[in-house]
């Protein structure tokens, strides 16, 4: 196996036995086979579309699939063959269509869109179709970020999928996408080209589900959240799907159990809409990590609803719950929704009962629900700060958290910050510091935190409406620096999407990634100032100055 999508990669440079994150080979494997098996039917697709067929199944299996293979979301080798043995019948079918009207296949077609095989050959397959397939370093790493960012704006689709939303550019984009890391004619000016697009689709795809968070839920609001527990049986929900919460809570309604969040599960308690429940009550634990102690003294079912799960514990691995494209193999699942219908939780309810009510590991609250709609009612106040001087500058601190001790930096960072500063926050790297007590400033919180990593939108918005407030030419002008951690491939697309709005001097941790080449860490570094993290004070003292 060979695998380097995500910052904690062995030795920065890939995993090659199993991966850190616990990714089996087989699973690493299959993966490969079945990313490779997309590019091939999105070679059809592209021509499909020229052809005017659309083809609804085609896109979703393409997005779901994307998402399975994103970090910690699916260990379950079984899901992967039947995914790949579903896209080979996809395949074939639009490839039919195709024929059907007038198109003509081309001869030299990539093996991608001709490969078959039974699933008893797919990991021999998949180890000549791999990353490392391609041979020139440049490429290859053009390729996987553009792949990984793909992942990253499929996972967004889909969310906002879920809740109706969706959008024909989105998908014809990710397949043409796919199709072109097939194409040995594209050099690699072509390749940067294609990634900045992505970052262009990335926004896209944020404020596509941002529309459809706020459309459904309201808009994230300033929020005291609970982090202490009740005496009732509990379920805790993690991930970043709203919808599966908000048929948890319905059915949970009156039933004696209470429903805690976990990690990226935290700024759901910002919507409107989930605040009338009251069996709702707070956030349990931090982030992704950390869930293999906290699920343990959560004593209760534990729901993933999207990544990040890590292999569970025996002790624990009875009590974890996977859906939608979440897996793990001998964790119970629960089904999809069948014609509108809400998924059946039941048996999750049922279990909660039966368990003893959570142990408290912290009391108190932390504040959030800083997305653009709070923000820009705070404006005035906040652009008077910026002019008095009380606020000296923002920085963006979104991303992810993750296991490596040298994510300290971002605690000591925070906590080193001057007190005339702001952090705007989302994603799971907000629990570095949303617990220090960092005071506030006139009453402006200095940490906001605007929600899950997707919500990095707001932050654009944000910077977009401060830029138009203070008449400025260029979003580089204003007074915000960028501190961003990232872990897996959504951090990708959110690097991409700040990019395209022609964000520049981002500073990403706590590692660069091990996927891009030396050449294209120039490219990134010349054109938009990319940089790496020092030490705390080094860069405190740079982003002052
Ligand atoms: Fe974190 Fe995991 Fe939201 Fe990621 S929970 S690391 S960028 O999946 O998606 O922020
Ligand atoms: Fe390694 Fe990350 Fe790939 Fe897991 S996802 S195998 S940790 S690079």
């Amino acid at each position: 196996m060979f695998c380097y999508q995500c910052q904690e990669t062995a030795k920065g440079t890939g995993c090659t036995v199993k991966g850190v994150c616990g990714k089996p080979e087989n699973v690493a494997k299959l993966q490969d086979l079945l990313i490779y098996n997309l590019k091939g039917i999105a070679v059809y697709a592209v021509q499909a579309r020229e052809l005017g067929i659309v083809r609804p199944d085609v896109d979703k299996f393409i997005m779901e699939s994307l998402f399975s293979t994103i970090t910690n979301a699916n260990f379950d080798a079984s899901r992967f063959v039947e995914r790949i043995q579903d896209g080979l019948k996809l395949r074939e079918e639009l490839k039919q269509d195709v024929i059907k009207a007038g198109g003509v296949i081309p001869v030299n077609l990539n093996d991608a869109a001709t490969w078959t095989a039974p699933a008893s050959e797919f990991e021999a397959k998949a180890v000549l179709v791999g990353v490392l397939a391609t041979e020139n370093e440049d490429v290859r790493s053009l390729r996987e970020l553009i792949t990984y960012g793909l992942k990253g704006i499929a996972a967004y689709a889909e969310h906002a999928y879920t809740l109706e939303y969706k959008e024909a550019g989105i998908f014809a984009f990710i397949e043409k996408a796919l199709a072109a890391t097939l194409d040995d004619t594209l050099a690699a000016g072509d390749l940067v080209a294609l990634t900045l697009e992505a970052g262009k689709y990335g926004v896209e795809v944020m404020a596509l589900l941002d529309k459809a968070n706020t459309t459904s839920y309201g808009n994230p609001e300033l929020t005291k959240v609970n982090i202490g527990v009740r005496n009732n049986p509990a379920i805790l929900i993690s991930g970043h799907d709203l919808k599966d919460l908000e048929e948890l809570l319905i059915q949970t309604k009156g039933s004696g159990v209470d429903v805690y969040t976990h990690g990226e599960m935290l700024p759901a308690h910002y919507y409107p809409a989930f605040k009338k429940f009251d069996n709702f009550v707070g956030n349990y634990g931090n982030a992704w990590h950390k869930q293999v102690k906290e699920f343990e003294s959560f004593n209760g079912p534990i729901f993933l609803t999207t990544n990040c799960l890590v292999p569970p514990k025996d002790s624990y691995k009875d009590r974890v719950y996977t859906t939608g494209v979440v897996g793990f193999e001998g964790v119970k699942h629960i089904a999809e929704r069948v014609d509108g219908r809400p998924k059946d939780f039941a048996a999750l309810i049922e279990h909660a009962k039966t368990c003893p009510s959570p142990t408290e590991i912290e009391t108190g609250e932390i504040v959030g629900g800083f997305a653009h709609n709070q923000v820009i009612a705070l404006a005035d106040k906040v652009v008077d700060a910026v002019k008095t001087g009380a606020i000296k500058r923002f920085f963006v601190m979104a991303g992810c958290d993750g296991r490596m001790k040298s994510r300290d930096y971002y605690a000591d960072f925070a906590k080193a910050l001057p007190k005339d500063t702001v952090i705007l926050t989302a994603g799971c790297a907000k629990y570095q510091y949303n617990k220090l007590d960092l005071g506030d400033i006139g009453g402006i919180p200095r940490v906001l935190d605007a929600g899950q990593c997707n919500d990095s939108y707001s932050l654009a918005v944000i910077a977009l409406k401060l830029k138009e407030v203070f008449g400025l030419e260029d979003i580089n002008q204003l007074p915000i620096s960028y501190n961003i951690a990232w872990y897996e491939q959504k951090a990708v697309i959110v690097l991409l999407a700040l990019l395209s709005l022609g964000v520049k001097n981002i500073h990403l941790g706590p590692t660069l990634p091990g996927f891009l080449s030396p050449n294209v860490v120039n490219v990134l570094v010349e054109n938009f100032g990319i940089a790496g993290i020092s030490s705390v004070e080094e860069d405190i003292k740079l982003f002052m100055a």
